[in-house]
């Protein structure tokens, strides 16, 4: 049943167009913005390019979509289960989305073109519909639950390795200093002398949008939030990959650390991982 749309577009025609819209705000921002601001840390920042991209999200959704609910970064209070904890306010929702109008901000302050926009749609807790959108390069990573995932038109598949040693594997190290970095470390000890490089380039969206499109292997990350997985997520899965948490549970929007690959590797990282001490709980 569709849910009192206006006019009559779809989902993901709602979620690329307000991907792109906001996105090319986001870029015409970068390196003209002001008002930077702390959130729990030093290292963790927010800009008014952040909140004006949510902003812009809220309300084109709105205008499509009145009665869905979002869930965005910038409208949640900060911190360690800032996600959880909203997820909880609105699980009477069917259709949810879930927004992270600037994933990599810290990126996106300093200047380093590796940012994204990410825009999910969850029905009844599943999510059916994903946008990751690079606005530098204009890669626009679209996948809908069913019908595989795309970018620039063509179908994407995630690569082909079949061990750690021909990888190329990305990770994150979160803002939080306490507990999700020094876990993350462990990781990168362990992975660095197993795979064929490493990466890490600080937006965990646009991470998974690689590993959908077959430029990274895999992919690792503790201490995330709803918004910085579920529309990759779904790019992963539809390009025929697998996503789980870093002990290998399935994924699902509560979970706070994942482990994104394209399948053959998949074990292999979890294996070392736990070898390590080194995955989320
Ligand atoms: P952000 O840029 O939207 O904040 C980098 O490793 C990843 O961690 C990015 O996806 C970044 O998202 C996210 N991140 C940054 N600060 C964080 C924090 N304090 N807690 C959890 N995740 C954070
Ligand atoms: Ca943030
Ligand atoms: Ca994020
Ligand atoms: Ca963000």
């Amino acid at each position: 049943p569709i849910s009192s749309a206006v006019g009559s577009k779809s989902f993901t025609a709602v979620a690329i167009n307000t991907a792109s819209k906001a996105g090319e705000w986001i870029v015409s921002k970068l390196g003209d913005f002001n008002n930077l601001q702390l959130k729990s840390s030093m290292h963790d920042l927010v800009t008014e390019v952040d909140k004006g991209a949510e902003k812009m999200i809220r309300n084109l959704i709105q205008t499509h979509f009145p009665h869905h609910e979002i869930l965005g970064e910038e409208g949640v209070e900060p911190g360690p289960d800032a996600s959880r904890k909203a997820l909880e306010q609105v699980s009477h929702a069917e259709y949810l989305w879930i927004v992270d109008p600037l994933d990599g901000t810290t990126n996106f302050v300093h200047g380093f073109p590796f940012f994204s926009v990410s825009i999910a749609l969850a029905h009844k807790g599943e999510v059916i519909v994903g946008v990751v959108y690079n606005p530098v390069h204009n890669e626009l990573y679209v996948a809908e639950k069913g019908k595989g995932a795309y970018l620039k038109g063509k179908r994407m598949r995630v690569s082909s390795e079949l061990t750690l040693d021909h990888s190329l594997i990305a990770t994150g190290l979160s803002a939080d200093r306490s507990h999700a970095m020094p876990v993350n470390m462990r990781g990168i000890q362990a992975m660095g002398p197993k795979v064929r490089n490493l990466r890490v380039a600080g937006s965990a969206a646009l991470h998974m949008a690689y590993v959908a499109a077959g430029r990274l292997s895999g992919f690792w990350e503790i201490g995330l939030n709803s918004w910085d997985m579920a529309a990759g997520a779904i790019l992963i899965t539809e390009s025929g990959g697998r996503v789980t948490d870093t002990l290998g549970n399935p994924y699902s929007l509560n979970v706070r650390h994942v482990l994104a690959s394209n399948g053959h590797i998949h074990d292999e990282m979890v294996r070392e991982l736990g070898a390590a001490n080194a995955t989320g709980f």
